[in-house]
This record gives structure tokens, C-alpha cells and sequence, in this order.
């Protein structure tokens, strides 16, 4: 979030494109990468060109989106909101969180179960499209959604903090195995989630 939007770069997915298999397929993965996650990246980059926004650091063009335009906003959110997703993700989960995060979910929410329940409230009740967030807001955990790509970091956005785990419920993320069935996708997560990398996310959203 510190590097200047103009050089913002399209990478690949940090594992194969079948690794989640078979609560993400391979195909799905692909399309959503290549496809989906590269025309944000292609559509963000066309619209800062040569304008202001080129020279701002990810996070200060989030901290003011609501004055840049529309297409900024759903480009350059979309862009980041799928590095995050693709990071917090692995084929080689632990299942649970552990250490410092492990307990401050248990304090805030009285228990991972009941975490895990919020969370697929947030993803499930999301109408349309849009994301479920676990966030770090004033030092203090929180769960929240957001429609579009919007981000919990951007000015405009209905959910505030640093995302630390996301969850996209935008149909294409799901729809070729999952059809209209979002509920059995979110529940399909909990077994992909590298709960080091958010552990990770926390830590330095706490420090
Ligand atoms: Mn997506």
C-alpha cells in the first residue's frame, strides 16, 4: 500500500492455480486471476495515466478515492482487494488461527466458532456483490462488509480499518461450482485460509 499506484504490478498467484482444490477449483482460479483480478490491474492503470493520482502511494489515493472518480475506485479497489484475498489463501491451511490473533478473536468474539459465525453472516448477507472483511479499526477487531470493490481502507467506504482477511462474494468467484449457492462457498473457505499470512496482516495492522 506503500508503492505509487503507477507502479502498481500484476503478479502471479503465489501458489498453483489448483492448489485450493476441491473447495476452489483450478478453473475458477484461473478466470478469476487472469481474467477478472488482470482487468482490474488494466483498467486502474489506463485511468491514473499521467493524472495525479499515478503519484500517490495506494494508500493515499484509498485515503481520498471519494474525490477520483468511479472507475478509479472500483479499478484500483478491485486491484488491491484480490492481492490481499489471493495471499490469505493457501491449499495448506491450519484450519484455526494460533498465537496473539487466536486470542484476541477469542476476545472479541467470544470464541472461533462464534467468529466463524459472524463472518458467514457478513459474507452471506452481503446482496449483490462485494467482499467480507475481518478488520483491525483503532486496535480493536471487527467484521464488516462492503459492496462493489470497495475497500475498508478507502474514504468512502461504509467499514473502516486495515483488512487483515477478505472474502470476495462476487458471484465469479464461485459460480462455475458453486452456482447460486454462496453459502456452501463460504463455507468452503475455512478450509483454505493461511491463517499464518493473516496472522502476519495482524500483527502489523496491531503495531
Ligand atoms: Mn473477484
Amino acid at each position: 500500500m506503500n508503492t505509487k499506484v503507477k507502479n502498481a504490478k500484476f503478479e502471479d498467484l503465489p501458489y498453483a492455480y489448483d492448489a485450493l482444490e476441491p473447495h476452489i477449483d483450478a478453473r475458477t482460479m484461473e478466470i478469476h486471476h487472469t481474467k477478472h483480478h488482470k482487468a482490474y490491474y488494466d483498467k486502474m492503470m489506463a485511468a491514473i495515466e499521467g493524472t495525479e493520482m499515478a503519484d500517490l502511494t495506494m494508500n493515499d489515493l484509498f485515503k481520498n478515492i471519494s474525490k477520483f472518480p468511479t472507475g478509479v475506485r472500483n479499478n484500483a479497489g478491485g486491484y488491491v482487494n484480490h492481492n490481499l484475498f489471493w495471499r490469505i489463501m493457501t491449499g495448506k491451511s491450519s484450519g484455526k488461527p494460533s498465537g496473539k490473533l487466536a486470542e484476541a478473536i477469542d476476545k472479541k468474539f467470544g470464541s472461533f466458532g462464534k467468529f466463524q459465525e459472524e463472518f458467514n453472516n457478513a459474507a452471506a448477507t452481503r446482496f449483490g456483490s462485494g467482499w467480507a472483511w475481518l478488520v483491525v479499526n483503532n486496535g480493536d477487531l471487527e467484521i464488516c462488509s462492503t459492496p462493489n470493490q470497495d475497500n475498508p481502507l478507502m474514504d468512502a467506504s461504509e467499514c473502516s480499518g486495515i483488512p487483515i482477511l477478505g472474502l470476495d462474494v462476487w458471484e465469479h468467484a464461485y459460480y462455475l461450482k458453486y452456482q447460486n449457492k454462496r453459502p456452501d462457498y463460504i463455507k468452503a473457505f475455512w478450509n483454505v485460509i493461511d491463517w499464518e499470512n493473516v496472522e502476519n496482516n495482524f500483527n502489523e495492522a496491531t503495531n
